[in-house]
């Protein structure tokens, strides 16, 4: 059979005011423009578990209309699905059917949705791939059709055996930066996230030397790749963390990754990160406050217990030559209007080298869109292409939505502007300038 793996790329928003002002204001436009070329990696595992005898192809498109023929000629096509492009997914899917394609949809929207997603699909598949794709492609070569397979009914995936992701396919792609996994999951449990909830079950890091032979298939394709790992939390166990950075250093290559903020409490794993090629580390910092925080991280108030320290803890990583893009969710429960001030006032004063800030979002199959729902809290059940992290779909409780939205265009305004994005900037740099170590350095 010839294969075909379909993913969607680029950064998604409802909102035309938002699309306005991401066009206008660099410090968004700068990161949105990186992170909308990013391949996808669960569709080059899959392609790495597809038995060698098929002809298979990887494409990414942002255009759904403009489905290249080399996978519209394919006998099965997998897509992938995260909620906000699921809509456009279904057309995609739909559209190859009605040409005679067989599909195949997964990834985080289609597991918590398989019945919906099965009305655009012949196969669907719930959690993991890897040991369920050769499945699917059994059933379809023997003429199976409308079927859910979930990883749940098969080995669970061994994360120390996992094969080299297809980098190969992208040989003449012109991505900018490549994705490698680390882990997958997260030891926390905070009730809006959509990634570790789902597939992340338990918390499992991948053998160092695992991750090192992924990185030397991939630099055969692109010699000096940037790097971003698409893990929850690569630095939640510390000595495996300092491991890495070990086996990354020789290798003078740069990344970005993320992680939460007890990666602030090791000072030796502080100390190795900028020498392993770290250079920027993604935190959900979600709040400067901690009444905001309290019972967002369900098992042990991880987050609520960091507020205090949270300005040293991202100062220190800053000093060690590791910039930090803190992450902040608009419209907690506890959040009024004075919380966006708060979130403003914390960034500059800290300061925070990037900034990246959310609307609260409940994504399907989270405890938080559970909650909401009993709530009658959702604003728009089903519409998915609403769940962008940017388009308010709930009532919050201590604002109305039109409060909620303008705070976060406002604080978009403030923190993302030329000159709060240098102010920001200048004083990190200013503050390495006076530390022996970082004297040189660059971000
Ligand atoms: C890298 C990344 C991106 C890349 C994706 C690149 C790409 N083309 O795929 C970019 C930067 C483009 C991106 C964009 C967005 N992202 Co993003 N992203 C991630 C991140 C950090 C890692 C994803 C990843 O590579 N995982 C590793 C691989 C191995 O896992 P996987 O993709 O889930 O695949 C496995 C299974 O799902 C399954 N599978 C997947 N697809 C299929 C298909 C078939 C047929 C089968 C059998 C199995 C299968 O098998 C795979 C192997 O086990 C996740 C966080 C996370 N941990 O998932 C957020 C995450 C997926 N992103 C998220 C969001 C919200 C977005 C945006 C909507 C943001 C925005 N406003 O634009 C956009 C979506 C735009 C789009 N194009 O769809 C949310 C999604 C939540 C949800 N339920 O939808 C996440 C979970 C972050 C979060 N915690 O909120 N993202
Ligand atoms: S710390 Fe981040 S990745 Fe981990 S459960 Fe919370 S939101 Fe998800």
């Amino acid at each position: 059979m010839k294969i075909g793996f379909l993913a969607m790329s680029g950064v998604r928003a409802c909102d035309p005011r938002l699309l306005e002002l991401g066009l206008t204001l660099p410090g968004f436009v700068s990161r949105s423009k990186v992170i909308a070329s990013l391949p996808s990696l669960g569709l080059l595992y899959l392609a790495a578990v597809t038995p060698e005898h098929h002809d298979i192809v990887y494409h990414d498109v942002e255009n759904i209309d403009a489905l290249p023929d080399s996978v519209v000629d394919c006998d099965l096509v997998a897509i992938n699905t995260f909620s906000a492009q699921a809509p456009e997914a279904y057309a995609v899917a739909d559209r190859l059917r009605e040409s005679g394609v067989l599909v195949a949809i997964g990834g985080l929207h289609a597991s918590v949705m398989p019945k919906e997603a099965l009305a655009h699909a012949d196969f669907v598949v719930v959690g993991e791939g890897e040991n369920t794709w050769p499945e699917v492609i059994r059933a379809a070569e023997e003429g199976r059709r409308g079927m859910i397979f979930n990883a749940r009914n098969f080995p669970s995936v061994d994360i120390d055996k996992l094969p080299v992701p297809r980098f190969d396919l992208l040989a003449d792609r012109p991505y900018n930066r490549f994705t490698i996994q680390t882990s997958r999951g997260c030891p926390w449990c905070c009730d809006f996230c959509a990634s570790s909830v789902m597939l992340g079950r338990p918390f499992r890091q991948r053998p160092v030397d695992g991750i090192i032979r992924d990185l030397e298939a991939l630099m055969a394709v692109r010699e000096k790749p940037y790097l971003e790992f698409a893990d929850d939390n690569t630095f939640a166990n510390k000595r495996w963390g300092r491991e890495l950075c070990d086996a990354l250093e020789p290798y003078g290559l740069k990344w970005f990754t993320e992680t939460d903020l007890s990666v602030a409490d090791d000072r030796e794993l502080l100390r190795r990160l900028r020498p392993a090629g770290c250079r920027q580390l993604l935190v959900g910092l979600e709040s400067p406050n901690s009444q905001a925080l309290t019972g967002v991280e369900e098992k042990f108030d991880f987050k609520a217990r960091r507020v205090t320290g949270m300005a040293d803890a991202i100062r220190r990583i800053q000093d060690h030559g590791v910039t930090v893009n803190g992450c902040f969710v608009l419209g907690l429960d506890h959040d009024t209007v004075d919380s966006f001030q708060r979130i403003r006032d914390f960034a500059f004063e800290v300061p925070l080298y990037e900034v990246q800030i959310t609307v609260m979002t409940p994504f399907p199959g989270t405890p938080l869109y559970g909650r909401l729902e009993k709530e009658g809290r959702l604003l728009y059940p089903g519409r998915w292409d609403r769940c962008t992290l940017f388009d308010v779909n709930f009532q919050p409780r201590n604002m109305s939505v039109e409060e909620l939205q303008e705070g976060l265009y406002q604080l978009m305004e403030d923190l993302y502007s030329h000159d709060a994005v240098r102010s920001r900037r200048e004083k990190v740099i200013k503050r390495w300038r006076n530390l022996t170590s970082l004297r040189t350095v660059d971000a």
